[in-house]
């Protein structure tokens, strides 16, 4: 094994003599197009402009946005003011061991900015997003982003290919509008990286903000980003959970148990119970919520015990009409959809994955405690319950 920075994925030259080649030899077809897309990125300048709509980006007025760890979301216009931007955003990747269930079960996450998911980020349609990676040399493993909202280049994951020690930075123009998964990509480990918690979202909202259908502008007070995550965590022959040494350790193992299909955990926000007790979710009677819920790998049904959503885009994209008055939605895996949603009542709502065992009995569950004065005329006790 060479250094970690000549040789940064030892698990490479191990997987080469591995079974199983031939569903790699399929990426790297799609890598072989990502190299295209790259040489392409070198095109003379004139050529580029040609390709794209003309816009000379060094004439965009240039934003710089502080992410936020999820479930918050870093401060953002919902109407679009003046042109399109570059909006320029930094992900530090980091592979740390984290806790995912309060029984002190561990696994080395892989983690754009050191969460699962990794932040939500938030521009406008026509705007350009400026990303640069960054893989510090403390970290083993080669890691990249494929943005789904991106066009080229397997969303951009043939340009930021990053070994420990380095950094890349790739711009692209954010043509549609809605929530787009995120995830690392990188050839012929793509599930083993997704699985360990790399992936996040970008929210590209219209110019002209959300609307409901029928042209009316429908706003939000609060905007939570809730990332599900299924994890695989390898057993030993007893049964236990398996712990490892670092986040290349677990290969083998992680890919038998990921080819179970059987989730051990599917967790919101990295752990069993992130989104409860003091971290639940906050909202008041009368307040509207947009729930940006993500899935890089599986499908989710999201459901509000004791609330609905009132504007849901199951898919995620902003202009479709949005269905209305939903119990429950439906996410495909690799999607990200949005929910919005007026508390009426006080209380504390369940938000859930409404596979109600993946929900309670794997961890998809979080709090909404929301805060206001009882509405009788929704609801009220007419008889408590007392001896028949
Ligand atoms: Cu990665």
């Amino acid at each position: 094994m060479g250094s970690k920075n000549t040789m940064p994925n030892k698990k490479d030259n191990e997987m080469a003599n591995l079974p199983g080649i031939s569903r790699r030899a399929l990426l790297a077809g799609a890598t072989a197009i990502g190299a295209a897309a790259q040489l392409a990125a070198v095109l003379p300048a004139a050529a580029q402009e040609a390709a794209s709509a003309a816009v000379d980006v060094n004439t965009l007025e240039r934003v710089k946005v502080e992410l936020l760890p999820p479930p918050f979301v870093h401060a953002h216009e919902q109407v679009a003011t003046g042109g399109p931007k570059i909006v320029e955003f930094t992900l530090t990747i980091e592979e740390k061991l984290i806790e995912i269930d309060n029984d002190g079960t561990k696994v080395w996450a892989m983690t754009f900015n050191g969460t699962v998911p990794g932040p939500l980020m938030v521009v406008h349609e026509g705007d350009y997003v400026e990303l640069t990676l960054i893989n510090p040399d403390t970290n083993m493993l080669a890691h990249n982003i494929d943005f789904h909202a991106a066009t080229g280049a397997l969303g951009g994951a043939g340009l930021t290919n990053v070994n420990p020690g380095e950094k890349a930075i790739m711009r692209f123009k954010a043509t549609k509008a809605g929530v787009f998964v995120s995830h690392c990509a990188p050839e012929g480990m793509v599930p083993w990286h997704v699985t360990a918690g790399m992936n996040g979202a970008l929210m590209v909202l219209p110019r002209d903000g959300l609307r409901d259908g029928k042209g009316n502008l429908l706003t939000y007070d609060k905007v939570y980003y809730v990332g599900e995550q299924d994890f695989y965590i390898p057993r030993d022959e007893d049964g236990n959970f398996k712990q490892y040494e670092s986040a290349g350790d677990n290969y083998d193992d992680a890919v038998a148990a990921m080819k179970t299909l059987v989730p051990t955990h599917v967790v919101f926000n990295g752990k069993v119970g992130a989104l409860t007790g003091e971290n639940a979710l906050k909202a008041a009677v009368g307040e509207t919520v947009l729930i940006v819920h993500s899935q890089a790998n599986r499908d989710t049904r999201p459901h509000l015990i004791g609330g609905h959503g009132d504007y849901v885009w199951q898919t995620g994209k902003f202009h479709n009409a949005p269905d209305v008055d939903l119990e429950t939605w439906f996410i495909p895996g690799g999607a990200a959809g949005a929910a919005l949603y007026t508390f009426l009542q006080p209380g504390v709502y369940a938000y859930v994955n409404h596979n109600l065992i993946e929900a309670f009995e794997l961890g998809a569950a979080g709090h909404f405690v929301v805060t206001g004065d009882w509405n009788d005329d929704l609801m009220t006790s007419v008889l408590a319950p007392s001896p028949i």
